[in-house]
């Protein structure tokens, strides 16, 4: 028997709540807002200890060569036109480039590497542009090198469940398609609707339920890129396993756009689960929330495919700006456990069974739990559009720490007392089952002030606790001097041979990972 809180609550599942809809596409940032007055500073005003490196400056040759190889209709140089191409998702930094280029075919791409690197024009590949460190745009007037017409799905193998795709396909467009082959897309996160799988490849995305499916370095069974020179580099292997030599793969997985540009990726995608379960549910204090956690995972067990959590001033985000309904009153905590399996009954009785506990024990004080798809969204909406809700709750400062479980939320508190009134809103909420904290810290408008008492603070607070400073989002322009707080210096060398290895004339995303 469920106890009362619960079972009045899972009525939700047969009830008419409408909590709103996550728009399909997340929108360009130019278009989100679309006015000059709304855009960030430049990069090169607000950072100016980034100095340009000595690149070629574009001249109407550069462009004739362009123009004559792809069109005119994808080489974009109308300053209106690159305006979302110089801007990232959440407005933090913005280049000045005057030159998007949309090839279709790896040999397209492979020319203009091989042309760019010839007269050392600086290039910044970009995916869907949702990244969230800076790393898709340009700093300065680096060329941007568009993914977006690279859109098609070769192949579909349903016994072995591989896909092999371009690497401008964007991710829910494969898992629809996936979908009548009974199959889906090993990674989820709130930016399906716009960022590309080979953007995911090359910031090694974690998403929502890596806790169940793994990391792209394990589904990822080969890929295609080329080289900084233009060589294009084989590497499309669709066997689950293969030991010869070195995984040259891994190298562009989490490269983010500075090793060489991902083309075609093979992915091992699993069986689309026929019963999927999600629990929402309100907890008193993080420590609650930890039993919970290990709770869900011993007995959910196999199960188990989401746990992840929000604090109540990243609820209030949501409710606030996006008008999404809670379905709880308010609670310091929040967490979302789902189920994917194969038995709806069998999946059922176990996570009604694991909630009912879990409330006896009263370590959860209240919940909701659902079978029913449209519900299931409106709960997947209040986690997944919290970047959105950020956005408009003014300059966001982002931190994506990974961290000891115990101590996982400890640095919200922490940040918060720092702050004072310096801040909007400190927010803590993430990917719980994976140690994934996202920081978030709103205030009015960006000031050096507020960014000097932020870091390095955040970071030696992490490394302290021997988490890392970048979890699932990269590096990307805003946090390369910052690496050295997770990476030893032998391992930052050996990054930098890496790079001068594979680009000598670092014209692939400069000013990006490596400090
Ligand atoms: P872009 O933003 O265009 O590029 C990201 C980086 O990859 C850049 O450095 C770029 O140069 C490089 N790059 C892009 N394409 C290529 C290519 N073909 N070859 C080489 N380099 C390339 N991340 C997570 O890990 N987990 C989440 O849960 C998550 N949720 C998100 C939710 C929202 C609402 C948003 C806006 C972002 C989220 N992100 C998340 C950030 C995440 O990194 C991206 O959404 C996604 O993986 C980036 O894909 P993209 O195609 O947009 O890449
Ligand atoms: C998520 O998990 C993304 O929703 C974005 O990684 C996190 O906006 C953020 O801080
Ligand atoms: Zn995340």
């Amino acid at each position: 028997m469920l106890p009362r809180g619960l079972r009045q609550l899972s009525g939700l599942r047969r009830g008419t709540s409408s909590l709103g809809i996550r728009p399909p596409y997340l929108p360009r940032p130019s278009q989100s807002r679309g006015l000059a007055g709304t855009l960030p500073e430049l990069t090169k005003d607000r950072y100016p200890h980034v100095k340009r490196g000595d690149y070629a400056t574009l001249d109407g040759n550069h462009l004739k060569f362009f123009t004559g190889l792809l069109g005119e209709n994808r080489v974009l140089t109308d300053p209106s036109e690159c305006e979302g191409y110089n801007v990232d998702w959440i407005k933090n930094v913005r280049g000045y480039s005057q030159c998007v280029l949309k090839p279709k075919t790896t040999e397209e791409v492979s020319k203009i590497l091989s042309f760019c690197n010839e007269h050392r024009i600086a290039v910044c590949p970009q995916g869907g542009n949702t990244g969230l460190v800076g790393g898709s745009v340009p700093v300065f007037d680096e060329v941007v090198l568009s993914t977006a017409l690279m859109n098609e799905i070769i192949s579909t193998d349903d016994t072995s469940g591989v896909l092999v795709c371009q690497a401008g396909c964007i991710l829910e467009t494969l898992d629809s398609h996936l979908a009548p082959h009974g199959l889906m897309m090993p990674l989820d996160l709130g930016a399906k609707g716009s960022c590309h799988i080979g953007g995911n490849v090359a910031t090694n995305a974690g998403g929502l339920r890596l806790l169940r499916y793994g990391n792209l370095q394990g589904s990822v069974l080969g890929l295609e890129a080329v080289k900084a020179n233009g060589e294009v580099l084989d590497c499309l292997s669709t066997l689950k396993k293969d030991n010869t030599g070195y995984h040259l793969k891994h190298l562009f997985i989490g490269s983010e756009g500075t090793l060489g540009v991902v083309t075609k990726v093979a992915i091992q995608c699993p069986p689309k689960p026929k019963s999927v379960n999600l629990a929402f549910l309100g907890l008193n204090s993080f420590d609650n929330v930890l039993k919970v956690v290990k709770k869900a995972k011993h007995e959910l067990g196999e199960i188990l495919s989401s746990c992840e959590m929000m604090d109540a001033l990243t609820m209030d985000l949501v409710v606030s700006h996006l008008k999404l309904k809670c379905p709880l009153i308010e609670y310091p905590f929040y967490m979302l456990i789902e189920t994917q399996g194969s038995n709806q009954n069998h999946d059922e009785e176990k996570i009604d069974r694991f909630l009912e506990v879990a409330m006896e024990e009263k370590l959860v004080l209240d919940g909701t739990a659902t079978n029913e798809v449209s519900k299931m969204k409106n709960i997947w909406d209040i986690r997944e559009r919290i970047t959105e809700a950020l956005n408009h709750d003014g300059y966001v400062f982002k931190y994506d720490i990974s961290l000891p479980i115990e101590n996982f939320y400890s640095l919200v508190p922490a940040m918060a007392e720092r702050l004072g009134s310096d801040a909007k809103r400190v927010c803590g909420y993430g990917h719980l089952g994976d140690g994934n904290l996202h920081l978030n810290i709103t205030v009015k408008e960006f000031t050096q002030d507020v960014l000097k008492k932020i870091e390095p603070f955040v970071y030696e607070f992490t490394s302290k606790l021997r988490g890392s400073i970048s979890a699932e989002h990269g590096i990307g322009f805003r946090k390369p001097k910052y690496m050295h707080y997770s990476k030893s210096p032998a391992s930052i060398q050996l990054m930098k041979q890496l790079k001068a290895l594979m680009d000598p004339r670092n014209i692939l995303n400069p000013y990006k990972v490596l400090p």
